[in-house]
């Protein structure tokens, strides 16, 4: 292909990798990099957008510039709205890259794009508004991002024929929930409990009986509980009002703040020993106080939530057994309890905020979704959340590869298009060896779960020792792989996985326990007995007439089973990506670090992406509907054409004056190389139609 590169762009490079020239990692990274010293935080590949992260707010971004700015988006809409498919846009990147910024471009984009009118306005912004209602609750500041998303999130955004929205549908993902009992040095807990205490009024407090100090919480960590840049006492106030405008009411909101306090007050129940009479020590409520206040709030009688912390009730078939449960039982039972509380809590806000947000009664024409995940990350200590979070970015580069590498290329193939086949790495094994049904990592912890007899976690790492050692990408001491152990410290209670972007140490405590996720009945019991309304929602189970003997599903399970899910809608999507990178590992403006974005433009593929793109065509359709859409275009295709389709189209195509290049013929489908061409034809079909409207018009009066 012969290119040529203006001044400008040797300047701030080009804006299409498909155009870059010589292409090699090195001249794809120096572009990237020219493109960042200058504000050009944007750079495509193809349809794909790569986005750096500025660490920075560019004035560029204001709603109206955004549709300037991601032409990318511009595809993908107008596609939705004249090629009748629906889309989904696939934000992904490691933690930090700029994920959920990016997400919330994509909406207000939307927003810019489409319709005006009251209604149409009203539907926008509550879309709009759910952004910080959800990251108050499931965002919190890690190692790696000051505003990490702690979920997964997918939107649907509906829209009528026209491509106006008309509402929307949010699904979210696996609450990191560990972290509203504890969170690792230098993090914090949930925004929210910040944005409480440092933004509600002293009445407000008052009656949620919460002291304004941070420090007399346990359940808040102190070495980082304020973080440059983040006004948590503004923030209340930004969460309140988008509350309002996504149609929580006064009521409903109050019974939110309520939960959110009687998770802070549940945290501060301490415990003591208690000693009986046989040895056994039996757990006490040390200091009653947080106890009585938290019971206050809720509506809980007082001795039923103490009794469920000192006893716990086994029922197995007909019988109901008693047993005392030690301190540190007690501690666990309490720390089920907050966790189930908030993140229960968290997915009530979402079916919530649906109610607000689904389209009224009008049928859907077509949908955009919208994929903000938590990004794949590495830290010093990774346990079954990370796992979890890992896997999930692994299943999304799965769908990467497979549409946009595998199937792609298999086009060509099939459709008989000349074409030099592109070396890749899929990543399908690793999503193997944790997803498999038989033997993988989290079929082997459900069935670790689900043994009887003593499980530990080293129990199922033994398991994982003996069934995983030889696979390629898990590593272990009883590895019998060699290729990646390469560290001979690995230790003991650890495993080893080679994911697609990188390597990663996890630590095998609690992930039993974690996936399991048990919740004593005596403590559903008592918070069903509230007389809080949201509460008792909230533990269904508990209500003693709906004894349940069946074990609870895994998390391990449930969060399979809702990704696979989630992956088999993406598939019947059009796919549009948004890679997010990050320039650097300090969250600072201007410092870009090569290594780094090398890195990350390795494990995403982009270089394959290129040259896949670069060979190929960006739009492909079958001959008749291609023929049906365009033939008016043409005075030999209108209104009928006899013969072939093929012919047919390519009749058009040449009276259209479409350069050859532009174009191939498959077995059964023409291919388009630039998505603009087709912009081209529509635009002239518009513009035809409204033609034949107004000739239409005129002949009526005529008649008249
Ligand atoms: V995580 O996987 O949820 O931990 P994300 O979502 O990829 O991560 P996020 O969008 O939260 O990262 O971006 C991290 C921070 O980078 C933001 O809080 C901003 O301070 C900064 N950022 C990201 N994108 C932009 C942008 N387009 N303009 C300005 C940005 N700042
Ligand atoms: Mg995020």
């Amino acid at each position: 292909m012969e290119v040529k590169t203006s001044l400008l762009d040797n300047m701030i490079g080009v804006g299409d990798m498909v155009l870059l020239e010589p292409l090699n990692e090195d001249s794809f990274i120096e572009n990237l990099r020219k493109r960042f010293d200058h504000n050009e935080i944007y750079t495509y590949i193809g349809s794909v957008v790569i986005s750096m992260n500025p660490y920075r707010s560019l004035s560029i971004f204001t709603p109206e510039k955004v549709e300037e700015y991601l032409p990318g988006l511009d595809e993908a809409y107008r596609s939705l709205r004249d090629q009748d498919k629906d889309q989904c846009i696939l934000i992904t990147g490691e933690s930090g890259a700029g994920k959920t910024e990016a997400s919330k471009l994509v909406m207000s984009y939307v927003a810019a794009v489409c319709g005006r009118g009251q209604e149409v306005n009203k539907v926008k912004e509550q879309l709009l508004q759910s952004n910080p209602v959800l990251e108050a609750f499931g965002n919190a500041k890690t190692v790696r991002n000051d505003n990490s998303s702690r979920f997964g999130k997918y939107m649907d955004i509906e829209f009528d024929f026209k491509g106006d929205p008309l509402g929307g549908v949010i699904s979210n993902y696996l609450l990191e929930k560990s972290r509203v009992c504890k969170q690792p040095r230098g993090e914090r807990n949930f925004h929210i409990f910040y944005q409480l205490l440092s933004g509600a009024s002293g009445d407000t407090l008052t009656k949620l009986k919460l002291d304004r100090d941070f420090s007399k919480y346990n359940y808040l960590s102190l070495d980082s509980a304020t973080v440059n840049g983040l006004d948590d006492a503004a923030s209340f106030r930004t969460v309140r009002n988008a509350m309002q405008i996504v149609g929580f009411m006064e009521d409903e909101v109050q019974l939110v703040l309520e939960l959110v306090a009687a998770v802070l007050k549940l945290g501060n129940i301490e415990f003591k020993p208690e000693s009986r009479v046989n040895g056994f020590d039996e757990s006490r409520v040390k200091d009653k106080n947080d106890l009585k206040e938290m019971c206050e709030l809720l509506g809980i009688e007082q001795s039923v939530l103490e009794r469920a912390f000192s006893y716990r009730t086994v029922e197995a078939k007909m019988e109901k057994v008693s047993t005392t449960l030690n301190v540190a039982q007690a501690y666990y039972a309490r720390d089920a309890l907050a966790k189930n509380l908030y993140s229960r809590l968290f997915s009530w806000l979402v079916t919530r905020i649906n109610e607000s947000i689904k389209a009224q009664a009008k049928t859907r024409h077509k949908v955009m979704g919208v994929l903000d995940i938590y990004g794949f990350e590495i830290f010093e200590d990774n346990s079954f959340e990370q796992f979890i979070i890992n896997y999930c970015n692994e299943k999304l580069q799965q769908i990467f590869i497979e549409l946009t590498l595998r199937e792609e290329q298999e086009e060509y193939v099939r459709e008989g298009i000349e074409w030099t086949n592109i070396e890749y790495f899929n990543n399908a094994i690793i999503c193997d060896l944790i997803e498999n049904n038989q033997n993988g990592i989290l079929a082997m912890l459900d069935e670790e779960c689900l043994r009887p007899g003593t499980v530990t976690d080293d129990t199922f790492l033994d398991k994982l020792n003996t069934i995983c050692a030889e696979h390629q990408h898990f590593e272990s001491r009883l590895s019998k792989n060699s290729k990646f152990l390469t560290d001979h410290s690995l230790p003991h209670s650890c495993f080893r996985i080679q994911h697609y972007a990188g390597k990663v140490l996890y630590r095998v405590e609690g992930f039993v326990d974690k996936n399991n996720d048990l919740l004593y009945r005596d403590l559903s019991q008592a918070m069903y007995k509230a007389t809080h309304s949201l509460m008792r929602q909230l533990f269904p189970e508990g209500n003693p007439a709906k004894v349940n003997l069946k074990r609870p599903l895994t998390a391990g399970f449930q969060f399979k089973a809702s990704v696979g899910g989630l992956m088999r809608n993406l598939q019947t999507k059009n796919p549009n990506y948004i890679r997010c990178i990050k320039p650097n590992d300090k969250k600072a403006a201007h410092i870009f670090t090569d290594s780094l974005v090398c890195h990350q433009v390795r494990y995403l593929g982009l270089m394959e992406n290129v040259r896949v793109r670069r060979a190929g065509y960006a739009f492909r359709q079958p001959y008749e509907p291609c023929l049906e859409r365009y033939k008016m275009l043409c005075k030999q295709t209108w209104p009928h054409w006899r013969g072939p389709a093929r012919d047919g189209v390519e009749v058009l195509l040449t009276d259209c004056s479409v350069p050859a290049e532009e174009f191939a013929y498959g077995r059964s489908k023409i291919f388009i190389r630039n998505p603009r061409t087709l912009f081209t034809l529509e635009e002239r079909r518009r513009a035809c139609l409204e033609d034949l409207a107004t000739l239409i018009q005129k002949i009526y009066r005529g008649w008249k």
